[in-house]
This record gives structure tokens, C-alpha cells and sequence, in this order.
């Protein structure tokens, strides 16, 4: 049989893992490394998507790109993302299955620009018309939007995502976009009072301060000087290669197309620029209401209209209800620092939700919706020197992507062997449930008892929480503690006191102290009271609780509660789809081209679990269907099947396929799917098609033009 495919011919490598020959983890790298060295970034693990940062930008990704991979059967060329994108939106348009995207890998190796191309195709391919391109757009300018709030630049990637992103697009019958649902998952909201060493707070704030013309001098009363500003960090507030003012009139220009008023962009810089004034009020020690800085209070009240003296007793006192009694307890100069991070963390946050919502209002459907494709962009794996609670937070999302795609890929294809009655030998994999059960079991994992201790009277702190974790999971494989009592094998004495380590997919980390703290994510009731009764629309709708109407006893949920329930809720909404996995891998530390760590890709490949993935598709077979809808596809191909096979599908699948000569190691005959081996046999099948599509287009015009 001959084949024709440029997975094979004049291809860099292997441009499928599935082809490689001999398998092992030597010959993976170096074929990605010899791809990598001659700009090819991609490549497959049969559907799988694996993309290295290039780290400089390729001429890949143009509009003669976009008109070669179009409708383009998936192997036909070489491995590309867009291919992914395409099979992707036909799947969604032609065959009427909801799509998603799931991009994973650590941070800085590509995945919101791997999110972004995706849209861009999708958006590049799918109809065109007026309103059509309005929607496109808006979908599209969403991404400066988030970005400039919710990314900053970190020691791993310059323009990092500090919030997880997963956005529904959705389609109507035709498969012309109608416009889309964004969901946002806890954004890494410390970062506005405090950025580690060589990192820096959003980008929003430098925009700000870069441009706005005299807006930000003169009305917003501002200082262009980052240095001005504690909450700003100095060590590197200007990063090379990033131009905050160009980058703040593309986030401008992208809130007017996305449908932000003039009045309301102002109200969003007016809250941006606040956060900065309240990081700058500073509170003295052994004064009337801790010795509040007045200068900044005053510009800050001016912005938020709020009165004075309601923020300074605010930032004095703390009035606690309980059964219709209020108590009002005086702060110290050390609570009020804390009051006054907490509020910016609040404000900003809440401000950040709030743009999401506004950007989904703009950007709902309104009409019936057809067909969805979810695009997940979610932060990478993390391991720091120092892991804190939203480490820990993360890392569990991607233990539950990791997961998911055991579930979706590895074992559900080993399952579907077995179901269909196809001959098959295990693989062994590593089923990370366990974590996922370790952090998350409604009873006795570690977030059920963070929130436990969270809400038990008396005094809680994150040593208290560590000892009652230290008892409850001891002795689980993947929990390691210096103070562990039940097991001496589980205790390691080189750890700190206040630390506990989880053995994570990726890799050990250890977290520690910050638990209780950001769990309970408390804001002073006098505080949101005081912003409610801010004259200013947008302030008072991001603090609803603090109207004195509504007063409601009952806490708020926990971080982590409301944490654990949303990406519940997102693995649930995942399952319902069908998976297109792209797996983002970064080749070297230093943010630079042409370096490829081979120890680095090493770790990735393995915890990511792209050797289990091709020994897993190269024992099987690479595509399966359905007997119906492949009998329909190619019956064409043969006089015996065409124009109509009378008897079962199953039959004149292989009635076709001996006439077709394909060797029979080739194809396996599951109970209600033929199963081929090889891309190789699928594109020869694909090329014999569309020849005999082209003859018959010729046939027709003969016939036409005859009768002319
Ligand atoms: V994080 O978990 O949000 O910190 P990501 O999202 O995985 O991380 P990102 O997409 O932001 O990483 O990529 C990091 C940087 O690498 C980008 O800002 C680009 O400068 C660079 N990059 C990534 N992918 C490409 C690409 N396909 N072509 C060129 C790229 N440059
Ligand atoms: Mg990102």
C-alpha cells in the first residue's frame, strides 16, 4: 500500500511519538529536542498536542497557515496546533459534539498563548458577517482585558496567569460563534500587597501610572513614579521587552470594543488607583485611631466618595455582632496594617470578578446555542521555595486535570479495549487519585479539615491545624510532616516546624504557613460597611454584605471550600465534552530560544505522563469509529458498497476493507467499532476519498457542460 503522509515524509524526526522507533524515554527527548532545534514545536502523541515554548516568535502562525490547515484531515500535515483547532471546530460544527480544550503544563510553557492561537483559528475559519465579527472580536479582546488584571510578571514567566481561565464558546447550527461564558477560578490576590523578590504586582497598575494621559495626574491624582507606591514593587518594576503605556491603550482600545462604557472604564481605574492610595496609608503607633496617615486617606475617600471618618474608625475599631449585640473592640497598629491589605485584597479581587461578569454581559447569548467548545487555560503546577496556600490550591487543580486526562485518555482507552473485545495487555500508570483524595475527601482531607478548624471556636491558628493534619494523615503515602507521630518513616526531621509536604504528580512540595489566614480570607465587617456606603456605584456593588439591612450572621464560605466546588463543577462541565489536549512543555529556565535543558523536558515528560500515552496508543490502535459512520464515509471506495450495503454495517466495513487489499494486522473488529492501527491506513483511506470526490466533481461538470 502506498502512503503518502508528511508525518512521515520530509518531516523533521518523528512528527507522531506513536511512529517512533525504538520507544524510550532517550529517543523521546531527542526527537523532541531535534524537532525543537529545527523550529518545529510541535508535535503528536496520536491526538495529543505536545508545544515547547519557542520562546521568540515564528513565522507559523499566519494567515496562509490558517488556509493550509483548513478542513484538513488531522494528519495530513505536519503536526500543528491549528490542526488540533481545526478537527476541533469540524468535530463541533459537522458532527455535533461539544469540544474542549485542555491546555496543561507548568508555568511559562505556553499555555495562554497555546489558548490564545486556538481562538484566533477558531476565529479565523468559522463565518464571517457583521455580527459574526463582532462577536469574534469581543471574545477575542477579552484576553488583553484579563490579562492586563489578572497576569503579572513572575521569575517564571513575564506575563504569568494568576487566575485560572476557562472560557465556553458558543456556537449556533451553522457553527458561527454566538458569543461566549468566561469563569474565573481564585485569583492569586496576595500578590496586590505583597510580590515575591524579582516579581511584580498586575500588570494593571504600571499600565495605569505608564499612560491615561493627564487623566492619571490630574483626576485620578496619581504619581507616575512607581516608587511612589508600597504596593508596587521596586526590584523590578520595569521589565525589558514590556511596554506598559502601548499596553495600556490595547487594554483600552479592547474594553471599548469588548462594550465598556467611557464612565465605567473610568470607575474600574478609579477603584485600580485607589488600592494604590490605600497601600500607601500608614498607621503610627500610640496616636488617636492608630495615627492614620491623613494625606493619602483623604485622596482615597475623595476617589471612593467615601466619608473619612468612616474609613478611619473603620481602620480603628472592629465591631463584632453576635445575638443583637454589637462589640466594638479597638485595633492595634499591627490589625490595622492587616485591615488595610485585606481590604485592597478585596477590592481588587471583587473587582476583577465583577469585570468578568461585565465582560460576560456583554458577551452572553441570547439566541438558542447549538454547539460549545470550552477552552481551559488554567495556572501551571508550582513549586517555590516557598508554597503557600495558593500553591496548595494550584497544585490541586492540576492534580485534578491530571486526572482528568488519566481518566479521558489512559484508562478510558484501555477500558474501551476491553468493552469492545479487543485483545489487550495492561499498562501500568500512576493513578493520582490518591492525591486527589488526599486534599479533597468531604471527611478527612486536608482542605475538609482546614475549614474545621476555620470555623472552630477559640483560638486557631496554623499550628493548631498542622497537628490535627498531623494526626489524620500520618500515615498516607503522599503527606510527609516533621512532626508526624503514627509513623517514624513518614517524618522527616529535615523539615521546619510549620510545614507539611505533599507528594504531588509533579514532583514534592513543601507548603507552609498562611493556611488559616487566606482560608478564612476575613474582611472586617466595618470595613465592608464603610465601602458600602461609598458614593460610588461600583464600590458599593462589589461590597454587598456590608449593607446594614442584610446583616447575615452566618460566615462566608471558606477560600478553599469555594475553591474545591468550583473545580468540581468544572470537571464535571469537562466530562460532558469531548477532550483535545494540548501539553505545553518548557525547554529551558531562562525565558530564552534555541535552549533546550534536557533534564528539565526530562521531568516534564515524565510527570506529565507522555511516555504512559504513546506506550499506551502504540499497544492499541491509534483511531477507532463506529461502524455506521465509517461504512458511510468510504463505501464510495468500493463497486461492493456503493451506492448502498444492504446488509450490517460491520460487514461491509470489511467487505471494503478486503477489497481495498489493507493488510489485516492493520485493523482489529471490536463489538460496534473497527479499530486501525496506524495513521498511515486512515490517511490512505482519507487520500482515496478525496480523489474519488475530485472524479466525481469532474464527471458532474462533464455532464453539466454536455447539457449546456
Ligand atoms: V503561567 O502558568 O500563566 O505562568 P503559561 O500560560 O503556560 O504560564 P505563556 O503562554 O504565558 O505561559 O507563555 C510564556 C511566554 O512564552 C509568552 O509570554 C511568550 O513570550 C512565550 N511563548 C509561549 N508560547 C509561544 C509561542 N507559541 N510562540 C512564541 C511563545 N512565543
Ligand atoms: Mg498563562
Amino acid at each position: 500500500m502506498e502512503v503518502k503522509t508528511s508525518l512521515l515524509d520530509n518531516m523533521i524526526g518523528v512528527g507522531d511519538m506513536v511512529l517512533l522507533e525504538p520507544l524510550s524515554e532517550d529517543t523521546f527527548l531527542e526527537n523532541l529536542k531535534n524537532r525543537f532545534d529545527h523550529n518545529e514545536i510541535y508535535t503528536y502523541i496520536g491526538s495529543v498536542v505536545i508545544s515547547i515554548n519557542p520562546y521568540r516568535s515564528l513565522p507559523i502562525y499566519t494567515p496562509e497557515k490558517v488556509e493550509e490547515y483548513r478542513n484538513r484531515n488531522f494528519y495530513e500535515l505536519s503536526p500543528h496546533i491549528y490542526a488540533l483547532a481545526d478537527e476541533a471546530y469540524r468535530s463541533l460544527r459537522d458532527q455535533d459534539k461539544d469540544q474542549c480544550i485542555l491546555i496543561t503544563g507548568e508555568s511559562g510553557a505556553g499555555k495562554t498563548e497555546a489558548s490564545k492561537l486556538v481562538m484566533s483559528y477558531v476565529a479565523a475559519v468559522c463565518g464571517k458577517g457583521q455580527e459574526v465579527n463582532k462577536v469574534k472580536e469581543q471574545l477575542l479582546q477579552s484576553n488583553p482585558v484579563l490579562e492586563a488584571f489578572g497576569n503579572a510578571k513572575t521569575v517564571r514567566n513575564d506575563n504569568s496567569s494568576r487566575f485560572g481561565k476557562y472560557m465556553d464558546i458558543e456556537f449556533d447550527f451553522k457553527g458561527d460563534p454566538l458569543g461566549g461564558v468566561i469563569s474565573n477560578y481564585l485569583l492569586e490576590k496576595s500578590r496586590v500587597v505583597k510580590q515575591p523578590r524579582g516579581e511584580r504586582n498586575f500588570h494593571i497598575f504600571y499600565q495605569l501610572l505608564s499612560g491615561y494621559g493627564l487623566v492619571v495626574t490630574e483626576k485620578l491624582k496619581l504619581d507616575r513614579d512607581f516608587s511612589k507606591y508600597n504596593y508596587l514593587s521596586l526590584d523590578s518594576a520595569v521589565v525589558s521587552g514590556l511596554d506598559d503605556a502601548a499596553n495600556f491603550r490595547t487594554v483600552r482600545n479592547a474594553m471599548q470594543i469588548v462594550g465598556f462604557m467611557e464612565d465605567e472604564m473610568l470607575s474600574v481605574l478609579e477603584l485600580v488607583a485607589a488600592v494604590l492610595k490605600l497601600g500607601n496609608i500608614e498607621f503610627k503607633p500610640e496616636s488617636r485611631c492608630n495615627g492614620i496617615d491623613e494625606s493619602h486617606l483623604k485622596e482615597m475617600c475623595e476617589l471612593l466618595g467615601t466619608e473619612q471618618s468612616v474609613l478611619e474608625r473603620a481602620f480603628s475599631y472592629r465591631t463584632v455582632e453576635a445575638k443583637m449585640e454589637k462589640v466594638s473592640t479597638t485595633l492595634n497598629v499591627a490589625q490595622a496594617y492587616y485591615a488595610r491589605d485585606a481590604l485592597a485584597k478585596n477590592l481588587y479581587s471583587r473587582l476583577f470578578s465583577w469585570l468578568i461578569t461585565r465582560i460576560n454581559e456583554s458577551i452572553r447569548v441570547t439566541k438558542t446555542r447549538h454547539k460549545v467548545m470550552g477552552v481551559l487555560d488554567i495556572y501551571g503546577f508550582e513549586i517555590f521555595e516557598d508554597n503557600s496556600f495558593e500553591q496548595f490550591i494550584i497544585n490541586y487543580c492540576n492534580e485534578k486535570l491530571q486526572q482528568i486526562f488519566i481518566e479521558l485518555t489512559l484508562r478510558e482507552e484501555q477500558e474501551e479495549y476491553v468493552r469492545e473485545g479487543i485483545e489487550w495487555t495492561n499498562i501500568e500508570y500512576f493513578n493520582n487519585a490518591i492525591i486527589c483524595d488526599l486534599i479533597e475527601n468531604n471527611q478527612n482531607g486536608i482542605l475538609a479539615m482546614l475549614d474545621e478548624e476555620c470555623l472552630r471556636p477559640g483560638t486557631v491558628t496554623d499550628e493548631t491545624f498542622l497537628d490535627k493534619l498531623n494526626t489524620i494523615c500520618a500515615e498516607h503515602q503522599h503527606f510527609e510532616s516533621r512532626l508526624s507521630k503514627s509513623s517514624k518513616f513518614l517524618t522527616d526531621h529535615s523539615l521546619p516546624h510549620n510545614c507539611f509536604r505533599i507528594q504531588h504528580y509533579a514532583g514534592k512540595v513543601l507548603v507552609t504557613a498562611g493556611f488559616v489566614d487566606k482560608n478564612n480570607d476575613l474582611l472586617y465587617r466595618d470595613l465592608s460597611q464603610a465601602m458600602y456606603k461609598a458614593n460610588h456605584s461600583l464600590i458599593k456593588q462589589l461590597f454587598p454584605e456590608g449593607n446594614p439591612a442584610k446583616v447575615n450572621l452566618k460566615r462566608p464560605p471558606t477560600a478553599g471550600f469555594q475553591f474545591k466546588a468550583s473545580v468540581g463543577t468544572l470537571m464535571s462541565n469537562l466530562q460532558t465534552k469531548n477532550p483535545n489536549y494540548i501539553r505545553c512543555v518548557k525547554p529551558n529556565d531562562k525565558k530564552a530560544s534555541h535552549i533546550f535543558t534536557d533534564s528539565l523536558v526530562r521531568h516534564q515528560v515524565h510527570y506529565l505522563g507522555l511516555m504512559e500515552n504513546v506506550r499506551v496508543r502504540r499497544a492499541g490502535y491509534a483511531f477507532r469509529q463506529a461502524y455506521e459512520p465509517c461504512l458511510e464515509r468510504y463505501k464510495m471506495l468500493c463497486k461492493k458498497t456503493w451506492p448502498h450495503w444492504r446488509g450490517p454495517a460491520r460487514e461491509g466495513v470489511e467487505v471494503l476493507l478486503t477489497d481495498l487489499q489493507v493488510p489485516t494486522e492493520e485493523f482489529a473488529y471490536g463489538r460496534s467499532k473497527i479499530f486501525i492501527r496506524n495513521p498511515r491506513t486512515l490517511f490512505f483511506l482519507e487520500e482515496k476519498r478525496k480523489r474519488c470526490l475530485e472524479d466525481l466533481a469532474t464527471l458532474i461538470q462533464k455532464i453539466y457542460r454536455g447539457w449546456k
